[in-house]
C-alpha cells in the first residue's frame, strides 16, 4: 500500500454541515447574489467596497464560534496522518476547516478567505478583521492595495502544475461535495481516469454534473459517507 497514491479533492458541501453555505444549492450563495456582482475582476474594478462586504460578511460568518470541522474533514485527516503512502488534499473551498481538523498539507486552488494579497507588492498575508478600500499593506504599507486571496472567475486556479502531476499518477481519485459545475476542478475526474489506472470514487449528497466519469459513487450527508470511505480504505484499500 505505500506506494499507491491518492488525490481527494472537496468542494463547499464538505463544509456545509459545518454551517458554511455551498453555492448552487437552492439556499446557496448564487441564489442570493450574482457571480458577476462579486466573484470576478471586473465585479471588484467596478465596485471594490461591495466585494470586500461580500467577503467580509463571509469572513466573519467562518470566525463564528459555532463554526467548526465536522466528522467528514477529521476523517480525511486521519486518512493523510495514517495511510502509508502519498495523500494530495486539494480544495476548493476557501474556508480553513482542513487546517483546523489537522490535515498536514493541502492545495486551496481557489485561494483563501483568511489571507489578503496586495496588488502593489504582490504578498499574502493572514487577514480576519473587516477589509476596506482604505485597508493598508502589512507588507509594503501600501492603502488600497488590498484583495482577498481568492480566485475569482476568469483567474488562474492555484498550483495547478501540482494538482495536474498528482492526477497523473494517482491509483485513487475521490471527489468529495462538489457539484462539478466549475472548471478546471470538474475535470480532474477525466485528468485521472486517463491516467489508465485510477479508480474514480464520488461521495455527495446528490449525483454532480460529471457523476458519469465516475467509476463509483456514493451519496449521503458528508459527515456519514466520509468517515465510512476513510474506515473502509484503511481497512481494506479499495
Ligand atoms: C453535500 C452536502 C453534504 C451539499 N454532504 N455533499 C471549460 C474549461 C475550462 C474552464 C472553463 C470552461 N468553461 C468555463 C470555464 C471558466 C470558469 C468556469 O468553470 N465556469 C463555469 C461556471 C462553466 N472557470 C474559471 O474561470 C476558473 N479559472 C480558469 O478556468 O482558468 C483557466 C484555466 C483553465 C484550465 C486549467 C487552468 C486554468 C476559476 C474558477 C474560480 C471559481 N471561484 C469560486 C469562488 C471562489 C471564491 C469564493 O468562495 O467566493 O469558487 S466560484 C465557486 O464555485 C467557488 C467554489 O470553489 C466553486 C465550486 O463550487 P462547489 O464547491 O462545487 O460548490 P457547489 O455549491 O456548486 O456544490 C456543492 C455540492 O455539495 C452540491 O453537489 C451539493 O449536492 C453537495 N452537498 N450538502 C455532501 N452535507
Amino acid at each position: 500500500m505505500k506506494d499507491r497514491r491518492i488525490v481527494i479533492l472537496t468542494g463547499a458541501g464538505i463544509s456545509k454541515e459545518s454551517g458554511l453555505d455551498t453555492f448552487r444549492d437552492p439556499d446557496g450563495i448564487w441564489a442570493r447574489v450574482r457571480i458577476e456582482d462579486v466573484a470576478t475582476p471586473e465585479a471588484f474594478a467596478r465596485n471594490p467596497d461591495h466585494v470586500h462586504a461580500f467577503y467580509n460578511h463571509r469572513r466573519k460568518g467562518l470566525l463564528d464560534q459555532a463554526v467548526a470541522p465536522n466528522a467528514a474533514h477529521l476523517a480525511i485527516a486521519r486518512l493523510q496522518r495514517e495511510w502509508p503512502g502519498e495523500v494530495l488534499l486539494v480544495t476548493q473551498n476557501i474556508d480553513d476547516l482542513h487546517e483546523r481538523a489537522g490535515s498536514p498539507a493541502l492545495i486551496h486552488m481557489h485561494g483563501e478567505l483568511l489571507k489578503a494579497r496586495c496588488l502593489a507588492c504582490g504578498a499574502i498575508s493572514p487577514w480576519r478583521e473587516a477589509m476596506t478600500i482604505d485597508s493598508l499593506c502589512p507588507s509594503c504599507g501600501v492603502e488600497g492595495t488590498l484583495r482577498v486571496n481568492v480566485v475569482w472567475f476568469g483567474e488562474m486556479p492555484l498550483e495547478m502544475e501540482r494538482i495536474y502531476d498528482a492526477l497523473a499518477a494517482c491509483d485513487l481519485f475521490v471527489s468529495i461535495g462538489t457539484s462539478g459545475n466549475v472548471y478546471p476542478a470538474a475535470g480532474f475526474v477525466t485528468q485521472a481516469r486517463s491516467n489508465g489506472r485510477a479508480h474514480t470514487l464520488e461521495l455527495n449528497l446528490e449525483p454532480s454534473e460529471g457523476q458519469t466519469f465516475f467509476a463509483e459513487r456514493r451519496y449521503g450527508p458528508a459527515t456519514q459517507e466520509v468517515p465510512a470511505f476513510v474506515e473502509q480504505v484503511l481497512k481494506d484499500g479499495w
